[in-house]
């Protein structure tokens, strides 16, 4: 990795841009390369980041060099370690990851307002020349790259006129790599292309649209309108769109993000101990997958209860690490509840949040040397008030499991997998959660 040259180049020899330019950025073996930058012997060598292979963990990631031997994401770690005998094994440093994931994306927003982050190292950009930009999309690209590779990473880039494109383009040349598709060519590049590197074409439509001989980008841009009606539904002009190279949807910035938050309204009051434990369980779950899927993970936690009379209370602890996972955070939660609920009385609405990503937040100082202390504000409406014990998540037990749930949920949607106590409240349940038929997810909207 890290090899090809960043060279200089003139930029007023590059045919001009006309129209949209789109950045897509991937981190390369993002969390195997983190590892590598931080322990110098292990560079050049097979690296894997995940769970021990003696505890049925999973491969998360490893370095290219182990990639050589067939190892891969979400491989079972027993698999990976008679593939690779040698490789070095790390549990990996998430805080660290995030870390360096936070310098690429203010890499990325030095040169563009617009950028879209979808996951922990990966991000969108748009750099679209009159538009957030002056200068030439092939030389900011540049710009780009070589910036990350000073922070001892790299990055793939696809460079399009569109988010599909910009997105297909960025694995052609992984690692290290920069794909450049200029305007008017995105015909010539995706038309050849297999219909699984679209994004919306999951295995089940894969399968469909070859029974009605379509294989690759091309044909499924000229597809009979029936057939990509009765496999995409109202998704079906879109999908041809993007297989037309048009650019069919914008980069949308996220807002800083303070917090992440998922609350439910009950049809019926909630007054029973173990269903509103269960239904923050659920909810956790919930914000769980969400911050997994940003990338994040932070150290307060709070619980929002709304009582049959409509007057709310709001409880928070703060931890001594960043949470993401809801197995570690909800027991809190539910530690918390008794601060804000008297068995009985009757609940409305449960919201769960977690915030203050990464750093401590600096109120902490206010409540002594301990840092691992809670704080918070609890009751009725209740003025703030401090609270001195020290709950702490769980240990991670169920880490594999809550990252084969995620992908199973965001290939198939919010339903695919539920635990048992999520369908039984689901009749209860007047919040809203997607319903998605088929396998048809997006992740460029
Ligand atoms: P990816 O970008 O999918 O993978 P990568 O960056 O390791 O490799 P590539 O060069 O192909 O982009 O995911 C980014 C990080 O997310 C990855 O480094 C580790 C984490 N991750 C998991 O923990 N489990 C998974 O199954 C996958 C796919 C990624
Ligand atoms: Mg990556």
């Amino acid at each position: 990795m890290g090899n090809k040259p960043h060279q200089s180049f003139d930029p007023s020899a590059l045919a001009p841009w006309q129209g949209a330019a789109i950045i897509l950025l991937d981190l390369d073996a993002f969390f195997a390369a983190v590892e590598q930058l931080d322990h110098p012997e292990w560079r050049g060598k097979p690296v894997i980041v995940g769970g021990s292979p003696d505890k049925r963990g999973v491969v998360s990631t490893c370095s290219y060099e182990a990639r050589k031997f067939g190892v891969r994401s979400a491989m079972a770690s027993a698999r990976a370690a008679k593939l690779c005998p040698d490789a070095i094994w790390t549990p990996g440093n998430f805080p660290r990851y995030i870390e360096l994931s936070n310098r690429v994306m203010q890499i990325m927003s030095d040169v563009s307002p617009r950028i879209q982050q979808v996951s922990i190292d990966e991000a969108f950009l748009d750099i679209s020349p009159g538009r957030f930009v002056k200068d030439h999309p092939v030389m900011l690209a540049h710009t780009i790259r070589s910036k990350v590779a000073e922070l001892g990473i790299t990055c793939s880039i696809g460079l399009g006129t569109s988010k599909s494109v910009a997105k297909i383009a960025s694995d052609m040349e992984k690692p290290d790599g920069l794909t450049v598709i200029y305007p008017g060519m995105e015909q010539a590049f995706l038309f050849p292309l297999p219909i699984r590197t679209m994004s919306g074409v999951g295995r089940q439509s894969e399968k469909r649209l070859n029974d009605f001989g379509i294989f690759t980008l091309g044909e499924l841009a000229n597809a009979d309108e029936g057939v990509l009606k009765g496999i995409f539904g109202k998704n079906s002009t879109m999908m041809r769109n993007r297989c037309l190279g048009l650019n069919d949807s914008e980069v949308l910035s996220d807002d800083e993000v303070k917090s992440v938050s998922n609350e439910m309204t009950f049809s019926t009051d909630l007054r029973e101990r173990e269903e509103i434990k269960q239904s923050i369980e659920m909810i956790s779950a919930k914000v769980g997958r969400r911050l997994r899927h940003k990338g994040l993970a932070g150290y307060t936690v709070s619980l929002k209860v709304r009582y049959e009379d409509l007057s709310f209370a709001n409880v928070q602890h703060t931890l001594d690490r960043p949470v993401d996972d809801e197995h570690e955070f909800a027991p809190v939660l539910v530690e918390l509840l008794d601060q804000v609920w008297e068995p009985g009385t009757g609940l409305r609405l449960i919201g769960v949040a977690v915030a203050s990503f990464q750093e401590r937040p600096e109120q902490l100082s206010l409540f002594g040397d301990d840092l691992t202390a809670g704080m918070g504000t609890a009751g009725k409406n209740a003025p703030a008030k401090t609270v001195g014990d020290k709950k702490q998540p769980r240990k991670k037990p169920k880490r594999a499991l809550v990252e084969a749930t995620d992908k199973v949920k965001n290939r198939f949607g919010e339903d695919a997998v539920g635990y048992g106590r999520e369908l039984r409240f689901r009749e209860r349940d007047t919040g809203t959660i997607a319903q998605k038929k088929d396998d048809y997810k997006d992740p460029l909207n």
